[in-house]
C-alpha cells in the first residue's frame, strides 16, 4: 500500500515537476502575429529535443511566421531539402537564439537585423516533415532550452493567444509643417498608424496588416506626411492619401522599404534597402531605379534631408553600436558620410525634423520604455546637441 502510494506520487512528480528552466534573458513572444491563436505540442521523440515546439492551427499553410524577439539572422536557408528544410536562426545575443523550421518562403537574409514581430517567412512542410507546421526552438548556445513566452514558461500542449504585439516607431509632418510629430505603427490584423497630437488623443489611421512593414512619405506633394505599408510577400507598397490608395511593386521579398523625395520636386518616391548587398534601390517616378551602397547587412536603413537642400539623403543605424552613418551628396555630386553616435544598443532609429529648420534630425525609440529620444541640433551631424525624451506608443 505504502509502495503503491509512493509510486503514484513519484511518477507524476518526475514527469511534471522537473523544475522550470530559468527564464532566458531574451523576452520571447509567440512567433505569430498579435492576437492569433496557436497550439504548441511536442513529444518524447521530438528531434533534436522534446523542448522544441511544433506549432499548428487550422489551415495554417503559408501563414506568416514572425520573429519572437529582435536580433540578427545568422542562418537564412531558403532551399534546404532535408532536416529543418527551409529554416531561419535569429541570434538574440548572450548565446540565445531561436530557430524556425520547415518554412515555405523565407523573407530574410543571413546577416540582416530583424525587429520583434516582423515577418521572417511562411509556415510550410519542407525538409523532414510529415505535414505543415512550424518547428520552433529557443536555444542557449547549441542546446534547445525549455520555451518561455511573455515572461512565463510555456505549457507544452497548450493553446495560446499570441502577445507578440508590437509598435514600430515613426515620425513625420503628419499634422502640418515641421516640426515632426511622433507616431507608431501598431501591428495587428488591421494595423494602425497612431499619430501623436498635443493635448489630444492620437489620430488613428488604419492601414496594412500584422506583417506589413510601415513606410511614410509625402505621396501627394502637399507638404504633409502620408502613411504607407509594404507587404513583403507581394513586394507591394500601398500608399495612402486623401485621394485613396496607390500601389507600387518594387524589390524582392527580403528587402526593407524606404522612402524619400529623391529628386527634390516635393513628391516622395519609394525605395528599398537590400541588406545582403547593403544597397539602397531608389525608384524614380518613371519607374527607373538608381542605387547606392551604404552600411552593412545588420544595419537599419533611415532616410532624411540631412543637409536641408530639399532632396532626401540616405543613412543607416547600427543597433549594436548605436551609430548612425548619414550620407549626403554635394553640389559636385560627391557623396560624404558622417557618423553620429546616439541612443543605446537595441534602440530603434527614428528620424524627423524635430525643430522645424528643414534639416532632418536623428532620434531613437527604446522598445522597453516606449521612449523617443530626439537629438536636436542645427544639423544632424553637428557636435552640439540637446536631447528631448518623450514617451509615446506601447512598451514591449
Ligand atoms: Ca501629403
Ligand atoms: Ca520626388
Ligand atoms: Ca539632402
Ligand atoms: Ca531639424
Amino acid at each position: 500500500m505504502l509502495g503503491a502510494t509512493g509510486l503514484a506520487l513519484v511518477c507524476p512528480t518526475l514527469v511534471l515537476a522537473a523544475p522550470a528552466g530559468a527564464a532566458p534573458d531574451t523576452a520571447y513572444e509567440v512567433p505569430f502575429p498579435c492576437g492569433q491563436t496557436w497550439t504548441g505540442t511536442t513529444r518524447s521523440s521530438h528531434s533534436p529535443s522534446s523542448r522544441a515546439i511544433d506549432w499548428n492551427r487550422t489551415d495554417d499553410v503559408d501563414d506568416p511566421v514572425v520573429a519572437a524577439a529582435p536580433g540578427v539572422v545568422t542562418t537564412a536557408a531558403p532551399t534546404g531539402t532535408s532536416g529543418y528544410g527551409h529554416y531561419v536562426v535569429i541570434d538574440h545575443g548572450g548565446g540565445e537564439s531561436t530557430l524556425y523550421a520547415h518554412l515555405n518562403d523565407v523573407v530574410v537574409v543571413t546577416g540582416q537585423s530583424v525587429d520583434q514581430g516582423s515577418q521572417i517567412g511562411t509556415l510550410g512542410s519542407t525538409g523532414n516533415s510529415t505535414g505543415p507546421h512550424l518547428h520552433f526552438e529557443e536555444r542557449q548556445d547549441r542546446s534547445v532550452i525549455e520555451a518561455w513566452f511573455h515572461g512565463a514558461p510555456f505549457v507544452y500542449g497548450s493553446t495560446v493567444d499570441s502577445q507578440n504585439c508590437v509598435d514600430v516607431p515613426l515620425a513625420g509632418n503628419f499634422a502640418g509643417d515641421a516640426p515632426a510629430e511622433l507616431a507608431v505603427y501598431r501591428r495587428a490584423d488591421t494595423s494602425e498608424f497612431r499619430i501623436q497630437r498635443p493635448r489630444a488623443k492620437p489620430r488613428v489611421v488604419r492601414l496594412g496588416t500584422s506583417t506589413d512593414d510601415p513606410v511614410v512619405g509625402d505621396w501627394d506633394g502637399d507638404g504633409l506626411t502620408n502613411p504607407g505599408v509594404r507587404t513583403p510577400s507581394t513586394k507591394t507598397f500601398t500608399l495612402k492619401t486623401g485621394a485613396g490608395l496607390t500601389t507600387v511593386v518594387l524589390g524582392n521579398a527580403t528587402d526593407e522599404p524606404v522612402a524619400g523625395d529623391w529628386d527634390g520636386d516635393g513628391l516622395w518616391e519609394v525605395g528599398v534597402w537590400r541588406a545582403k548587398t547593403a544597397q539602397f534601390r531608389m525608384r524614380a517616378a518613371d519607374g527607373t531605379v538608381s542605387t547606392a551602397v551604404l552600411g552593412d547587412a545588420d544595419d537599419v536603413p533611415v532616410t532624411g534631408d540631412w543637409d536641408g537642400n530639399g532632396t532626401t539623403d540616405l543613412g543607416v543605424y547600427d543597433q549594436a553600436t548605436a551609430t548612425f552613418t548619414l550620407r549626403r551628396v554635394d553640389d559636385d555630386g560627391l557623396a560624404w558620410t558622417a557618423d553620429v553616435v546616439f541612443g543605446e544598443p537595441g534602440d530603434l532609429p527614428v528620424v524627423g525634423d524635430w525643430d522645424g529648420n528643414l534639416r532632418t534630425d536623428v532620434g531613437v525609440w527604446d522598445p522597453a520604455t516606449a521612449t523617443f529620444s530626439e537629438r536636436r541640433a542645427t544639423s544632424p551631424t553637428a557636435a552640439r546637441a540637446t536631447v528631448q525624451d518623450l514617451r509615446f506608443g506601447r512598451a514591449r
